[in-house]
C-alpha cells in the first residue's frame, strides 16, 4: 500500500493558523475521467505536478504516507461497501514501532478525515488510541471507490497530515465537483453562504461564511475548540488544507493560503444545537 514519500518542499506554519497541507500523491486527475481503484500504472507524479507547476513550495507540506520517520500505516486498505467496520491503522515511527504520545489538537489527538477521490463522501472521525499503539474507529463507507485516509494530528509541537488509499470494491461512479456556487445546504436544514471575494494562489485569502436556517442567522457553537473548520481537497491530487477560524460569531472567517490555481472541494464543519454540521461547497482558485 505503501506510495513512495515524495517531498515537495519545506513546512512553514501559516500565521496564528493550522495550515496543513498534504500533496497526495498516486492520484491522476479525477478530472480526467474516472479511474478505477485497482487501475494500476497511474501514479503519474511527475505529470500531477507539473499541472501545478508554481504551486508555492513553502506552503505545501509535501507528505504522502510517510514523513520525517513517521509512516501511516492502515491494517486493512479494503473495505465492504456499505457494510460497518472498523478502521485500524497506526503511526509508525523510525524505529517501526507505533507512537503513542501524540499532542492533543483541538480537543482530540487524532482527526481522521475520509473522502473520496472524487470529494464526495466526507467524513470528519475521531479515532480511540488502544493500549497496543492501534488507532481504531467505525467506518461505513456507502459507496464504491477509492477513498482517501488523511490522518491528522500533532506530535513533539509539529502538525502533520498522512494519507493512505483505502478502496471500497465495485463499481466506482466518481462525479466531477459542482460548479462553483456562493451558497450550499447542509442537507439536515442549515444554508451557508461563503463571501465571494476572490481567491488568488499563494496569497492569503479571507473566506467568510455564514449560516442561516429559516432565513435567519445562525450564531454556530465553538466545535473542537474553534467556531468552525474547513477543509479544503484540491480537485485531482487532494492536497490537503484545514483551516480553523478567525473569531465566532455570526462570520465565520478562515485566512486560507491556497498553493495553487485549480478548483477545490471546501467543507465547512460548524456546531449547533449540539449537533456537527457539513457543509460542501466548490472554490475556483485564480493564478
Ligand atoms: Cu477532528
Amino acid at each position: 500500500m505503501a506510495i513512495p514519500p515524495n517531498r515537495i518542499g519545506a513546512g512553514t506554519k501559516l500565521a496564528a493558523f493550522t495550515v496543513l497541507l498534504a500533496a497526495i500523491f498516486g492520484m491522476a486527475a479525477v478530472a480526467g475521467g474516472a479511474i478505477g481503484p485497482d487501475r494500476d500504472g497511474t501514479r503519474e507524479e511527475g505529470d500531477a505536478m507539473a499541472g501545478h507547476g508554481e504551486m508555492a513550495s513553502d506552503s505545501v507540506r509535501g507528505l504522502a504516507v510517510s514523513e520525517d520517520g513517521l509512516e501511516l500505516e492502515l491494517q486493512d486498505a479494503e473495505l465492504e461497501r456499505g457494510r460497518p467496520a472498523q478502521l485500524a491503522f497506526s503511526i509508525r515511527g523510525a524505529d517501526g514501532r507505533p507512537v503513542r504520545d501524540f499532542d492533543v489538537e483541538h480537543e482530540r489527538r487524532m482527526h481522521l478525515i475520509v473522502v473520496r477521490r472524487d470529494g464526495s463522501g466526507f467524513q470528519h472521525l475521531h479515532p480511540e488510541l488502544g493500549g497496543d499503539g492501534v488507532w481504531r474507529v467505525g467506518l461505513t463507507l456507502p459507496d464504491a471507490g477509492a477513498y482517501r485516509v488523511f490522518a491528522d494530528f500533532s506530535k513533539d509541537g509539529q502538525a502533520r497530515t498522512l494519507a493512505a488509499d483505502l478502496a471500497v470494491d465495485g463499481e466506482a461512479d466518481y462525479r466531477p465537483l459542482p460548479e462553483p456556487a456562493t451558497t450550499a445546504s447542509t442537507g439536515d436544514g442549515y444554508e451557508v453562504r461563503i463571501s465571494a471575494d476572490s481567491a488568488r494562489a499563494g496569497e492569503e485569502a479571507e473566506l467568510r461564511f455564514t449560516v442561516s436556517r429559516d432565513g435567519r442567522p445562525v450564531r454556530t457553537q465553538p466545535y473542537l475548540g474553534a467556531g468552525g473548520h474547513l477543509v479544503a481537497l484540491r480537485e485531482g491530487d487532494l492536497a490537503y488544507l484545514h483551516v480553523h477560524p478567525e473569531e465566532h460569531g455570526d462570520v465565520l472567517s478562515f485566512a486560507t493560503e491556497f498553493p495553487s490555481e485549480g478548483r477545490y472541494g471546501l467543507y465547512l464543519q460548524f456546531r449547533h444545537e449540539g449537533r456537527v454540521h457539513t457543509a460542501k461547497l466548490t472554490r475556483d482558485v485564480a493564478r
